[in-house]
């Protein structure tokens, strides 16, 4: 585990700079901050049309100090699979040299993954492209004006469902990992650490590896800018967001999701949802909903850690 004192260290080189123009409080700087300072300067990263596309845009507060490319909405997993090949045959030509040690990085929305992007993401996933695919997730087509995604969750008003959304969110973690790919991890802005080893661990295998990451956003969620941090703390600590990595087929809770596998533990879900506006018109149906959820999720991983314990 990093120590404090490495992060530290680390937290002083900015690549991914101050001075940009996303809201206050915004979920995925954070994300995308945190990841890069795990990654380093060695990173190409593909992003399809988004916030993060459009924030880093606008000269003269373009933030990313590192090689950076717009892709159209679909084709992100792709060109980063592309971009991967390159380097992979400018190593050969060049031994030695920057290369080989390039990560092929993809940062794509919710609405760019669970959506529009996935089956270039499936592809590159069976294919086992060496890239890292990273969702930020902030539940909507935010860029746009709020509209639901696939990610959105049940109850969630957005410009397209103005009475809530019925349908639960995708679960693209579990789609991915039913790929058998290396490696598939899930993070949450306000977990620093774990984000950041994640990353560090993910940056070092070969292959196709995904990370969903939870980035809350103040201003398509209804809540007041300096809670975000706040947010995906609750969204952990009712047992919503699980955070795990799925490392070669073999399943991990991770540290701040462990003590949440005890039901009495966790938070009412109720705390989460009734700071946010886009959810003051669940009703007492849709809560029942919701609860029942997310006791179903916890199922799952109750079952997940069954087998590994079988199967030692
Ligand atoms: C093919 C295509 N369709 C629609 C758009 C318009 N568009 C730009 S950003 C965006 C929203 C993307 O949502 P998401 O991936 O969740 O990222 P966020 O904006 O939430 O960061 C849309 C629909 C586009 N640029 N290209
Ligand atoms: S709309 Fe949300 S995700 Fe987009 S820049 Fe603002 S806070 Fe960030
Ligand atoms: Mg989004």
């Amino acid at each position: 585990m990093v120590s404090l004192k490495e992060l530290q260290e680390t937290s002083r080189e900015e690549l991914f700079l101050a001075g940009n123009s996303t809201c206050a409080g915004c979920g995925l700087e954070l994300a995308l901050r945190w990841a890069m300072k795990a990654l380093g300067p060695k990173t190409a990263l593909v992003a399809p049309a988004s916030c993060l596309n459009v924030v880093v845009g606008l000269w003269p507060k373009t933030a990313p100090n590192f090689p950076f490319i717009n892709m159209a909405f679909a084709a992100s997993a792709a060109a980063a699979s592309g971009l991967s090949a390159a380097f992979k045959a400018k190593e050969c030509k060049f031994p030695g040299k920057v290369w080989g040690k390039m990560t092929s990085l993809v940062f794509a929305g919710d609405g760019g993954t669970t959506d529009i992007g996935i089956q270039g993401l499936s592809g590159a996933a069976e294919r086992n492209s060496n890239i890292l695919y990273v969702c930020y997730d902030n539940e909507a087509y935010m860029n746009t004006g709020i509209q639901r995604s696939s990610s959105t969750p049940h109850g969630a008003r957005t410009t397209t469902t103005p009475f809530g959304k019925q349908r639960f969110k995708k679960d693209l973690p579990a789609i991915v990992v039913a790929h058998n790919v290396p490696y598939v991890a899930t993070c949450c802005i306000s977990y620093p650490i774990d984000l950041y080893e994640k990353f560090k661990k993910a940056k070092d295998i070969q292959g196709f590896r995904y990370i969903h990451i939870l980035a809350p956003c103040p201003p398509g969620w209804g809540f007041a800018s300096e809670d975000t941090v706040k947010m995906g703390k609750l969204a952990v600590e009712t047992g919503f967001w699980i955070l795990y990595e799925v490392e070669n087929g073999e399943f991990k809770l991770s540290k701040p999701s462990k003590k949440y596998l005890d039901p009495s533990k966790r938070r009412p879900i109720q705390e989460y949802l009734e700071i946010q506006k886009r959810f003051n018109t669940l009703s007492e149906v849709g809560l029942v909903k919701w609860q029942e959820n997310i006791k179903n999720a916890w199922k799952y991983i109750e079952l997940e850690l069954e087998l590994k314990e079988k199967s030692k």
